[in-house]
């Protein structure tokens, strides 16, 4: 049993290194908030996945603060001693909002982690020490400044290419890097911009050998998902639609995806990232682990996560460097072959660097138990 007895929530702000374009927006700088849980003998963090604006979902940093100043925290601290399993009973009579949830799940378990000196990576059942790392590259303003940025991360060794697409210039970007690098492992990510009157975008999208199309559709349209994967070759891989267990297994029972990006921000924190993990194995679905451009924090969590055994295609788990000139923990290094550690200290395995923290953060509220 644990008890948690303070909770920090801050907001940070990051300038990334070069801006991040999708369907949905650009980003310049990663605002996130962390939340650091204390106990009698220990800290735990979790680091939120929402962004500035509710783009990628109906959450967002200022609503997600919200949830957790005002209603997951106070029910933390009402539930007293708990451990980690128990979390998910002591959050119900908050409907949704599973990013929000993440951030303290993850905290929490950090903490208990800790204090038992296991790491998470071995707590979620991990079978290897390096995980195969991709990376994901924004919508850039031509062909040319996209097939130099591919060259670059194919360069530091990167072994899968994930281009995000949107209407208009998605056949000749695909087009482009495909003739310049003919055998990459390459995928796109559509962020729900298209609409099942787009098939012909996707029935064309066939000829370039992509991995996949990450979600194509709507989040809330699994049955058009399925449709769609019925007239195309290409595999359709879900990730905004894919918030629980239960929703992976609506989406593979309904023929909606043949492959699932689980991202433990997603889907409520890292307990449910394993649910959902289990389920597809079972199912015999590929998974790979997304990213929310996570600073070293939120990164270490999504590694450890990374190494489960279903986890067979290289992730958005990209080096820090990708992201920030400097990030909020040491350095996530990718090797020249494409992989990346999993830390194995108790925990995450990483904590801030104080002096970077404090420099990064915008503002912050203590909140303690009653
Ligand atoms: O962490 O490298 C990363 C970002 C990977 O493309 C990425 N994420 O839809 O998969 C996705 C996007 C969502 C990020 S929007 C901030
Ligand atoms: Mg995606």
């Amino acid at each position: 049993m644990t008890r948690v007895r303070t909770v920090e929530l801050r907001m940070v702000g990051l300038p990334l290194v070069r801006p991040f374009r999708t369907s949905f927006g650009e980003e310049t700088e990663k605002v996130c908030t962390l939340v650091r849980v204390e106990t009698d003998d220990v800290w735990g963090w979790g680091e939120c996945v929402t962004g500035v604006d509710p783009g990628f979902s109906e959450e967002f940093n200022e609503g997600a603060w919200r949830v957790l100043r005002d209603f997951l925290v106070p029910a933390l601290f009402r539930a007293g001693d708990i451990v980690p399993g128990d979390l998910e009973r002591v959050f119900a009579s908050v409907r949704g909002n599973p990013m929000a949830k993440a951030t303290l799940v993850n905290a929490v378990l950090d903490a208990w982690l800790r204090e038992h000196g296991e790491s998470l990576a071995s707590f979620l059942g991990a079978d290897r020490d390096r995980v195969a790392c991709g990376v994901s590259v924004g919508i850039a303003s031509s062909a040319e400044r996209l097939l130099d940025q591919v060259d670059g991360y194919l360069a530091e060794g990167y072994q899968r290419i994930k281009l995000k697409i949107e209407p208009g210039t998605d056949l000749e970007r695909v087009a482009a890097v495909r003739a310049a690098h003919p055998q990459i492992a390459l995928s796109v990510d559509a962020n729900a911009a298209y609409s099942s009157a787009d098939v012909e975008t996707f029935l064309a999208l066939d000829a370039y050998d992509l991995l996949m199309i990450e979600q194509p559709l709507h989040h809330e349209d699994l049955v058009r998902h399925a449709a769609l994967q019925r007239q195309i070759r290409t595999a359709l891989c879900l990730d905004e639609s894919i918030r629980s267990e239960a929703d992976a297994r609506a989406a593979i029972e309904l023929g909606a995806c043949r492959i699932v990006n689980i991202k433990q921000g997603r889907v409520g924190g890292l307990l449910e990232a394993v649910r959902v993990h289990d389920a597809c194995r079972a199912l015999g679905v590929p998974v790979w682990c997304g990213g929310m451009l996570e600073t070293g924090l939120g990164r270490a969590a999504n590694l450890a996560l990374a190494a489960l055994p279903g986890f067979t295609l290289p992730g958005d788990t990209s080096a820090s460097a990708r992201y920030f000139t400097e990030d909020l923990t040491e350095p996530h290094v990718m090797m020249p072959d494409g992989t990346m550690a999993v830390p194995q200290g108790p925990g995450i395995g990483v904590d801030p660097l104080p002096e970077r923290l404090e420099a990064c953060t915008l503002h912050r509220e203590r909140l303690e138990e009653p």
